[in-house]
């Protein structure tokens, strides 16, 4: 039992020994008329996966392996700001719990002292002027150690108990992630993003810096000088010209 404090995230909850993937449990119920709030909760994930058909690492009871779905009244293309959001939410709650101070790198990155520990991944269900729903899937590396994690991201990979150098609980952490997304989430229902950027900044690497963008059209090298209104990467390269990111990887 996790012991909620939230009014509606995480009220009905579907908790699995193993699954494939929860975000693809979660969109399954989502496309079945599941409220907003729902959460898919495992402790292991075969085939995890990040954007772009990637592997994301899911061993047993290690982690946070968890997807959410969301409601909100929005066209798709604001859809990249609830990313953005549930980092913060995310960021703010491992802050309470662990001391530790992590920092965003846009678009669904949480490191902790440089290297990934949580990774977010947003999916839609939305006609071209309306969102059904955002699935929000959360991996977070929570009591990994450095060789439990598989050798190809042994070295850009951590987890929140490295870091602290202590294990950590997972359920109170989800239910200081749970109240965070929740809080934000009605701040940006009721005022929009704007508050929520100026946190979001407050957390983010790479802004005012050289950074190198790999996106499906290609590398485009330039400083970051900011996020959007509906959350893209502002990247202006060597030309003075202004791009505008909507997804991609980023190297510092
Ligand atoms: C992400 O993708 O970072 C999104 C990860 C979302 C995972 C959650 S877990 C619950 C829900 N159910 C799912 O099936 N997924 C979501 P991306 O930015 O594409 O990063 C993927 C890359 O991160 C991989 O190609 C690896 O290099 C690296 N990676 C894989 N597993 C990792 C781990 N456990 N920790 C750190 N890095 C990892």
């Amino acid at each position: 039992q996790l012991g909620l404090k939230t009014e509606t995230l995480g009220h009905t909850i579907h908790f699995f020994e193993e699954v494939d993937s929860t975000q693809r449990i979660a969109a399954k119920l989502a496309y079945e008329g599941a409220p907003e709030g729902t959460l898919v909760v495992a402790e292991e994930q075969k085939a995890g996966r990040g954007r772009l058909d990637r592997k994301w690492f899911s061993p047993k009871g290690t982690g946070i392996w968890m997807s959410l779905i969301l409601r909100p009244p929005i066209p798709p293309q604001r859809a990249p700001q609830l990313t953005l959001l549930v980092a913060v939410a995310i960021s703010q709650a491992i802050q309470e719990v662990t001391g530790l101070v992590p920092d965003i790198k846009w678009p669904n990155d949480i490191l902790l002292h440089g290297k990934k520990g949580v990774g977010i991944l947003t999916e839609l269900q939305a006609d071209p002027d309306r969102v059904h729903s955002v699935i929000v899937g959360i991996g977070i590396n929570v009591n990994q150690t450095a060789e439990q994690f598989p050798e190809d991201i042994r070295a850009i990979a951590t987890s929140l108990a490295i870091e602290k150098g202590e294990r950590i609980k997972r359920a109170p952490l989800i239910q200081e992630i749970l109240l965070r997304i929740e809080r934000l989430y009605k701040q940006y229902l009721a005022h929009g993003f704007r508050s929520i950027k100026l946190l979001w900044e407050g957390y983010a690497v790479s802004i005012g810096k050289p950074v190198t963008a790999r996106t499906l059209g290609g590398t485009i090298r330039g400083i970051a000088r900011g996020i959007t209104e509906d959350g893209l990467l502002i990247l202006e390269d060597e030309e003075q010209n202004t791009h505008y990111i909507h997804s991609a990887d980023i190297q510092l």
